[in-house]
C-alpha cells in the first residue's frame, strides 16, 4: 500500500517544503530531521520515504525488496563488557559462557553450507580468548573448505577490543583478518552514539570516533561494511538525528557503507526499567526507517530486520522506505536472548512470500547486492511456515 507521494506532497502543509527538498533531491538538515520526528503525520513522512527509496533503486528496481540466504554464527558469547542492554552476555548467560574451538565453528558452519547458505554472519563477545590468531584460523579453516562463502563478520567494536589485545593498529587488525578471509563487516556495535545515553547504558567499548574511524580504514581497505543505531535505550530524538548525521558524513569521506539498520532494544534478562526508557513503538520503527531513508542519502540500502521487528512491520517497513529484509538466519541469539518472539529462522520460500504479498519484488543477493535470483512467485497459496533450507 505505497501511498501516492504526489498526494502526500498535496496534505500535507507542515511537512511541505522538507517534501519539497525531497521530491528536488536537496539534502535535509538537522532542523528538517528533527521536524520529521516530531510530526505524527506518519503517512507523509513514509511516502517520502518511499519516494527516495524508489529513487535511490533507480529505473526498473522500484519494486525490489533483497534478502539473503545467511546464516549467523557466534562463537562465543563470553565478553569482558557489560552493556546493560545485552542480554547475550548478560550475568545468567555468562554462567553459562561458551567459547567454540574452531573445530566446532567448522562444524555448525558445514550445517549452514549443506543448506545452501552464501554467507556466514560472524560477531562474538570480547573475549580474551578469541583473539586475532583464533580468528584468523577460523576464517582460514572456513574459507579453505567453503571458498565460495562470504564472511560478513567483526564489529568495529571487536576490532578495537582485538586491535588493543594485541598492541597493534586497527589497519594491521584489518589487514591481518582481510588476508584470513573477511570479506565485509556487519553494522553492530554503534548503538547510541551520544556519550550520555552511552554512559547510562554502561557502554564503555567504542566511542563513536573510533567506530567511525575502524569502518573509514576498512572502506580504505576495500571492505564494505554496514551500520545501525539501536533505539529504546534513552535516547531522545536529537541523539537519533546526530547519530545519523555522523554517519552521513563518513559516508561522504570514504563511501563504503552499504546499509544502515535501525535497531529496537528488547529488555528480557536486561537491567534496564521501564521508568527509565520508552520502548519503541511500531510508530517509532517506522519513523526510523523513513527518516533514516531520507537523512542517509548517500547510503544505498535500508534494512527492515525482520528478526526485531516481526515479520508484519517489516512488510510494512518496506512502503516506508525500506529494501532489505536481511536474511534467513539459521538461528538468532542476541536478540531472542532479549525476549525477541519472530522465529528463530525463516526459509527463503517465507521471506519470498512476505515481500511478495506485501507489493513488492523479492530478490535474492548476496553480501555484496549481486542479484542471485528474481522470484517469480505467485501468491495463491501461502508456504507452510518452514525452517531455513
Ligand atoms: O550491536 C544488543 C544490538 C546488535 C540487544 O550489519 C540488541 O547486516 C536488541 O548489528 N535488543 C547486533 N538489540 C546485531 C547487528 C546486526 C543485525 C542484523 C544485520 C546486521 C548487518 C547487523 O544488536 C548489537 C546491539 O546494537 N543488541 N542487545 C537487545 N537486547
Ligand atoms: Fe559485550 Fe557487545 Fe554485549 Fe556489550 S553489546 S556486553 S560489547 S557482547
Amino acid at each position: 500500500m505505497a501511498i501516492a507521494f504526489d498526494k502526500a506532497l498535496e496534505s500535507s502543509h507542515l511537512l511541505h517544503d522538507i517534501a519539497a527538498k525531497v521530491k528536488n533531491g536537496d539534502r535535509l538538515n538537522r532542523q528538517d530531521a528533527i521536524r520529521l520526528y516530531d510530526s505524527n503525520d506518519l503517512v507523509t513522512i513514509g511516502a517520502l520515504g518511499e519516494f527516495a527509496r524508489k529513487r535511490k533503486a533507480g529505473a526498473g528496481k522500484e519494486k525490489y525488496v533483497y534478502y539473503i540466504h545467511n546464516m549467523h554464527l557466534n562463537p562465543t558469547n563470553f565478553c569482558v563488557e557489560t552493556c546493560r542492554f545485552c542480554s547475550y552476555a548478560n550475568p545468567t548467560e555468562r554462567s553459562k559462557a561458551y567459547t567454540w574451538t574452531v573445530d566446532k565453528v567448522l562444524e555448525e558452519a558445514r550445517k549452514g553450507v549443506e543448506s545452501g547458505i552464501n554467507e556466514i554472519h560472524m560477531v562474538g563477545g570480547l573475549n580474551p580468548a578469541c583473539d586475532i590468531n583464533y580468528y584468523e584460523e577460523v576464517f582460514r579453516a572456513i574459507k579453505s573448505e567453503f571458498p565460495q562463502i562470504h564472511l560478513k563478520a567483526m564489529t568495529a567494536v571487536e576490532i578495537e577490543y582485538m586491535a588493543n589485545l594485541e598492541g597493534i593498529s586497527y589497519r594491521e587488525t584489518l589487514e591481518r583478518l582481510i588476508a584470513a578471509g573477511l570479506g565485509s563487516m556487519p553494522g553492530g556495535g554503534a548503538e547510541i552514539f551520544d556519550e550520555e545515553v552511552r554512559e547510562r547504558m554502561a557502554v564503555k567499548k567504542t566511542p563513536a570516533p573510533i567506530w567511525l574511524e575502524i569502518h573509514g580504514i576498512a572502506h580504505e581497505l576495500g571492505l564494505r561494511t554496514n551500520a545501525t543505531m539501536l533505539t529504546g535505550i534513552g535516547e531522545s530524538v536529537a541523539n537519533k538525528v546526530d547519530h545519523l548525521l555522523l554517519l552521513r558524513e563518513q559516508q561522504d569521506k570514504t563511501g563504503g557503507f552499504f546499509c544502515f539498520i535501525p535497531l529496537k532494544c528488547y529488555y528480557d534478562g536486561t537491567t534496564i526499567t521501564e521508568a527509565e526508557v520508552a520502548e519503541p513503538s511500531g510508530y517509532d520503527v517506522l519513523k526510523d526507517i523513513a527518516i533514516s531513508r531520507l537523512v542517509l542519502d548517500n547510503f544505498d540500502h535500508i534494512k527492515a530486520y525482520w528478526i526485531q521487528l516481526g515479520e508484519n512491520l517489516a512488510q510494512v517497513a518496506f512502503s516506508f522506505g525500506a529494501d532489505d529484509m536481511d536474511g534467513t538466519i539459521k538461528e538468532e541469539k542476541i536478540t531472542h536472548a532479549a525476549g525477541a518472539t519472530s522465529p528463530l529462522q525463516l526459509a527463503k520460500e517465507n521471506l519470498e512470500y512476505l515481500i511478495a504479498s506485501a507489493g513488492y519484488q523479492p530478490v535474492e543477493r548476496d553480501t555484496l547486492y549481486n542479484i542471485r535470483r528474481i522470484a517469480d512467485i505467485g501468491l495463491e497459496s501461502q508456504p507452510e511456515l518452514a525452517l531455513a533450507k
